[in-house]
């Protein structure tokens, strides 16, 4: 029954990511073990909302695979969280995705706008949310800085602000796997293989339900920016949205956002973990340079019109040259039309159209473009997963590290497979404006200002 309960946790997944702050300890280091008191009792075990499972295997040769990510949490701990029912989080103190209160059984649809959408009071708000997430410690979570990653004796957990975390945990996912002491800079936890849409899904999720409990207010729902009638012009890069820039990339002064800065910039230490998080440590400001490069423009309707016809999720070998792959479209490595010719489009395309930090894959979560660009993703892979009607079964079999079907996407606590996030995002609890539809409506509203 137990068994039977916690496949069932398993299936249907919910969880939050990065170091648990109450792991992080000598102690729990030392003993592998990640499954704290929730109430009194392990994984809140005497409440039956979890159980502390040891079902990790070492797999991996540790001489031949350096890498703290690979099988994760497995580099870090042997035992960890499984939480069962609706209940959610590293301890299972919280919910799954989807479900509120303290049982966990109210359960919510919250619907994702287009940010063209909400009105001038609820995007200030939405930014104001940002600007707290910003400036707010994390109480749950912190972050993993070294100078050198392959000395567990250097590493350094430290405070970082809940955006901060969310931006850390997308340049933890990039950094270059070491294999056989060697950089597979192909390789990537959550970009050019199948894992690529799920992941974001989850990274989004995190920052969701971060503030909406910073905040208070469950009903708090992501926006996304649907670009694809944009005409080449980022109607959104203006002080009343996502903030104006100079020439040089600084954002507007008195736009949102404008000093704000970019953690782990300064990425290009192949050895390090996000030094600049560091006291003392240079890190620069936001830069956008929204149509600048003249090699991007922003991806058109059309271009998703053709993404979205693929009909195989993803196909061998499973990475940037995946021929008739609705996953290598949507990332944006292949001419969406006739799904072979190498390209930069889609998703690629408008991380290099927007510029500046948003072009640069180790960096880009820390401009909340990132967020509005990602849930538009995010949405066009539902329509895709409603479209063919995708389980997790569809997920490919793959040898991709990180990628695989029964890996746990990294690095989120609790495990929650790769393949349990191909699917129907109504089970995370969300869906979007205008699913069926393209409203063009929306894009006379930003257009003017
Ligand atoms: C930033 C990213 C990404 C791709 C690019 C550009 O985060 O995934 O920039 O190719
Ligand atoms: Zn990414």
């Amino acid at each position: 029954m137990l068994l039977l309960l916690l496949l069932l946790a398993v299936a249907i997944g919910g969880s939050h990511g990065q170091f648990p702050r109450v792991c992080m300890t000598k102690e729990a280091l030392d003993s592998e073990i990640c499954c704290p008191l929730w109430n009194g009792s392990e994984c809140g075990v005497e409440a039956m909302r979890g159980v502390c499972l040891n079902w990790w295997t070492r797999t991996l040769d540790d001489n031949q695979y350096y890498d703290d990510r690979l099988n994760w949490p497995n580099s870090y701990f042997r035992s960890s969280c499984e939480c069962l029912g609706n209940y959610g989080g590293f301890d299972c103190g919280k919910c799954k995705f989807g479900y509120y209160g303290e049982n966990c059984d109210r359960q919510k649809t919250l619907v994702r706008h287009e940010i063209r959408e909400l009105s001038t009071i609820e995007r200030r708000r939405f930014f104001s949310y940002l600007t707290l997430a910003k400036y707010t410690i994390s109480k749950d979570y912190v972050i993993l800085v070294t100078g050198d990653r392959h000395h567990r004796s250097t590493y350094k957990f430290i405070d970082a602000t809940i955006y901060d975390v969310f931006s850390w945990i997308h340049y933890y996912s990039m950094k270059p796997i070491l294999m056989n002491s060697t950089f597979t800079s192909n390789t990537s936890y959550a970009h050019q293989g199948p894992a690529f849409p799920g992941w974001h899904r989850r990274l989004l999720l995190f920052l969701e339900r971060e503030i909406q409990e910073l905040i208070g207010d469950e009903d708090f729902a992501l926006p996304y920016y649907d670009w694809s009638h944009e005409n080449n012009t980022c109607s959104i890069c203006n002080e009343e949205f996502l903030g104006s820039n100079d020439l040089q990339g600084n954002i507007g002064g008195s736009s949102y956002f404008s000093s704000w800065g970019a953690i782990c910039s300064g990425y290009f230490y192949t050895d390090a973990y996000c030094r600049s998080a560091e006291r003392g440590f240079h890190v620069e400001n936001l830069l956008r340079k929204p149509g600048r490069d003249p090699k991007t423009r922003i991806p058109t309707y059309q271009d998703v019109e053709a993404t979205l016809k693929w009909k195989m999720f993803d196909t061998e070998p499973f990475d940037k040259t995946s021929k008739s792959s609705f996953r290598n479209a949507l990332e944006g490595y292949v001419n969406p039309v006739d799904g072979k010719t190498t390209d930069r489009n889609m998703h690629n395309m408008f991380h290099g159209y927007i510029g500046g930090t948003m072009s640069q894959v180790p960096i880009s979560a820390n401009d909340p473009m990132f967020i509005l660009h990602h849930a538009y993703i995010d949405k066009l892979f539902e329509v895709w997963i409603r479209k063919n009607k995708a389980t997790p079964d569809k997920y490919p079999n793959n040898q991709h590290l990180g990628h695989q079907r029964l890996e746990c996407a990294m690095p989120f606590f609790p495990c929650v497979m790769n393949k349990h996030m191909l699917q129907n995002s109504a089970v995370y609890g969300y869906t979007f404006t205008y699913m069926d539809q393209y409203c063009r409506l929306y894009n006379q509203v930003a257009g003017g200002s």
